[in-house]
């Protein structure tokens, strides 16, 4: 394990690639060797910028992602990618040909690609990418892209991970309106309106600007709206720009520790209380549990009495939950 993690640490990329592949496996005999890495990759964390890219299928997000790496590495930052596709059971590299359009970053040692779906699930998509991406933090690269498909719950799950979700609009596709329905609106940081080439790009830019004029004030960022074609790269100056603002001001605000200390907490809560209802479950199926479903049944105890004599017996009765 103590190679293993230093050769992720060195960048070594078929180590890292097989320990996104052990963070994906659903099988039950992986997990020990999985918490057994992720223990020892966790104090090397914390490092990298994490930015999410979201948006409807189709937006142009991976050629967004395209450009942007080509525009950063030229600034000298490295780069990891995860492309989290929620509706696609397949994993590791299956879906690179098809949704990532990044082949020309292939052989440069400053850039990893990687595609997740669904297959990896134990735990969530979300939590799957949330380690994932503290793999590629670990293994030094500045920048973490996490490009996710569509907009409904599981990408926002995803976006909850990031430092910095911007997110990708096209004209025509009534995507202004969509946006709210999802909810999603609250957690970008950065406004998109990408495909600026076509027709109705500026009606787009400001039917956003109007709608995020009902939300001014609320915070002290107010989400900038900007334009992109990534079809040629048209624009990608800006939006870097753009995002490496909102790193500043979330770090000169404070909201950068805030916020991760924040959702570390939530993340410890969260498995905390899937894992306790795993085992409660477990023990509700105990014999002795069953005679005292049969007396609630039969009107001879109330189900509050059976609840705390569960629970009495799962905490005090010296058994670990
Ligand atoms: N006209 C125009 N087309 C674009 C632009 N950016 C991307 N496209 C096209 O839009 C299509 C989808 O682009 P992708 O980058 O794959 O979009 P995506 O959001 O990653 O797609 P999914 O991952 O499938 O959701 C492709 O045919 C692109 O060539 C743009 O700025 N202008
Ligand atoms: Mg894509």
């Amino acid at each position: 394990m103590e190679s293993w993690v230093e050769a992720i640490r060195r960048g070594e990329r078929r180590r890292i690639a097989r320990a996104i592949s052990l963070i994906e496996s659903a099988r039950e005999e992986d997990r020990s060797d999985k918490e057994a890495l992720l223990e020892a990759l966790y104090p090397h964390t914390g490092n990298a910028w994490l930015v999410g890219i979201t948006g409807s299928p189709g937006a142009g997000k991976s050629s967004l992602v395209d450009q942007l790496v080509q525009h950063v590495r030229q600034a000298g930052w490295t780069v990891g990618i995860l492309a989290v596709d929620p509706t696609s059971p397949f994993t590791g590299g299956a879906l690179l040909g098809d949704r990532v359009r990044m082949t020309r970053h292939a052989l440069d040692d400053g850039v990893f690609i990687r595609s997740m779906g669904s297959r990896g699930s134990l735990g969530g998509l979300a939590r799957a990418a949330k380690e994932a991406a503290r793999v590629l933090d670990a293994a030094g690269f500045d920048l973490v892209l996490v490009e996710t498909v569509g907009v409904g719950q599981s990408e926002i799950d995803v976006m909850h991970t990031v430092d910095t979700v911007a997110l990708v609009l096209t004209p025509g596709s009534g995507d202004a309106v969509q946006v709210f329905k999802a909810g999603i609106m609250e957690i970008a940081d950065v406004f998109v309106v990408n495909k600026a080439d076509l027709q109705g790009a500026q009606k787009l830019l400001r039917e956003v600007e109007d709608l995020l004029h009902v939300i001014e004030g609320q915070s002290s960022w107010l989400p900038p709206v900007l334009t992109t074609v990534s079809k040629n790269g048209q624009g990608i100056g800006c939006l870097w720009q753009e995002l490496c603002r909102h790193r500043d001001f979330l770090k000169q605000s404070g909201e950068w520790e805030a916020q991760r200390q924040y959702r570390l907490l939530q993340e410890v809560r969260e498995m905390l209380e899937s894992r306790l209802r795993m085992r409660l479950l477990e023990r509700m199926a105990a014999p002795d549990l069953q005679t005292d479903l049969e007396q609630v049944r039969e009107r001879k105890m109330a189900p509050h009495q059976a609840v705390n004599k569960w629970l009495d017996t799962v905490f005090k009765g010296g058994g670990s939950v």
